[in-house]
């Protein structure tokens, strides 16, 4: 009996020096392998922030109405701090049906004409034009304009939001739009920045500040549709913003990109063309949500696009800004944004576009 209480004392013994080993070897550097050996013993955690993560983000929209109190004061506004209040992270994006533009309207009563905003009770640091390359998606749009609204209000940033829609049915060009938005919106103001953006794409994170840096910024790195992983190091589509200088180092964007696909890899390229880098958020920070949808009727793949990206070191200076042709056919400041509708024409230029009869020509 005596030998079998001794036993069982050297067993205890022999445990305690293996735990004071073990908390040694914890304050010795050895931390993550040891709490990972207690945690054996502990409750599961939360798993970590998936593609669930938005669902348990808070309302776009929380606490944005006592801003609509404040009496708007003209001069004399002090700075806006430097990182706003009502930033506070995961934002949760749902789809609900029966939204209506009116309704956007209705819970944005500090965007005037033109779907332009300031704070009301400060002077804003930044000064933002979002640039939305757009044809028949208004089903998109209207969600978009759902979400970014008080998206940009929460980050307390001047803004102005631009549809850019291209006109009639011929082959869909999302760069050359970017083209003609660019020079549209700064025709109307000396903007700072310019966010390039899919009509589809959701930002689920307010920390994802809309501002530029000082290198041209690819925001949406983290997509459901991809994992929310970058899909390949260098990925510039989905959303992106440059400064004007910026813009133009690089001579803007393709305009020869006619149909789905190649555009946004030839952008990534002028990047380093134009000698500068890519600037990224954090990963958990750069999350979106695409609606999903089908490839348009009229944005057929080009196939061309793997020859023309070859290519862009040697036509990126005679190919973008300096040779962006198209004619506004309508400017249309409506209370959410200000619409131009553009004539693009066709890869064979503005011309045969500009003959072409009826509203339906057959490509
Ligand atoms: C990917 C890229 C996109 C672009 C495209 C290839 C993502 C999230 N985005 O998008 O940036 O490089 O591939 O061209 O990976 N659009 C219209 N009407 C149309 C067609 C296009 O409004 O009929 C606009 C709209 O803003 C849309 C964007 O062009 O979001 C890109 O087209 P997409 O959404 O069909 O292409 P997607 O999702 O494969
Ligand atoms: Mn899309």
């Amino acid at each position: 009996m005596g030998t079998l209480q001794s036993k069982w004392r050297y067993l205890v013994m022999i445990l305690g020096a293996q735990l004071v080993i073990m908390a040694l070897l914890s304050k010795e550097g050895y931390q993550k392998r040891v709490t990972y050996f207690f945690r054996i013993f502990r409750k599961p955690e939360v798993p970590p922030a998936g593609p669930l993560h938005n669902q348990t983000g808070r309302d776009v929209y929380a606490n944005l109405s006592q801003l609509a109190k404040v009496p708007l004061q003209e001069e004399g506004l002090p700075y806006c701090p430097r990182k706003s209040p009502l930033v506070g992270g995961p934002i949760r994006v749902t789809f609900p049906s029966g939204l209506t533009l009116a309704e956007v309207e209705r819970k944005n009563p500090l965007v005037v004409r033109g779907g332009r905003y300031r704070p009301p009770n400060c002077e804003a640091r930044h000064r933002t034009a979002i640039i939305i390359p757009h044809r028949n998606r208004e089903h998109h749009l209207k969600f978009l304009l759902y979400y970014l609204h008080p998206f940009l209000q929460r980050q307390q940033i001047s803004y102005s939001i631009y549809v850019i829609h291209q006109a009639r049915n011929f082959t869909f060009n999302r760069a050359k739009l970017m083209n003609v938005g660019f020079r549209e919106a700064m025709r109307e103001e000396d903007w700072e920045c310019l966010f390039f953006h899919d009509v589809d794409l959701i930002p689920e994170d307010d920390r994802n500040t809309y501002i530029c840096d000082a290198h041209p910024k690819h925001a949406a790195i983290a997509m459901d549709k991809f994992g929310y992983k970058l899909p390949y190091k260098s990925y510039f589509g989905g959303v992106s913003a440059l400064t004007p200088l910026q813009y133009l180092k690089m001579n803007g964007f393709p305009n020869n990109y006619w149909g789905w696909g190649g555009e946004d890899d030839d952008i990534g390229i002028r990047v380093s063309l134009g000698g500068m880098l890519i600037s990224r958020p954090a990963l958990k920070v750069g999350r979106y949500k695409m609606i999903k949808h089908k490839l348009d009727e009229g944005n057929e793949m080009n196939p061309r696009r793997f020859n023309m990206l070859a290519k862009t070191r040697h036509t990126w200076r005679q190919d973008g800004m300096n040779t962006a042709e198209y004619e506004v056919l309508s400017r249309q400041y409506l209370p959410l944004y200000t619409n131009i509708t553009v004539n693009i024409g066709t890869n064979k230029g503005l011309e045969p576009y500009r003959a072409a009869p009826g509203p339906h020509p057959t490509r």
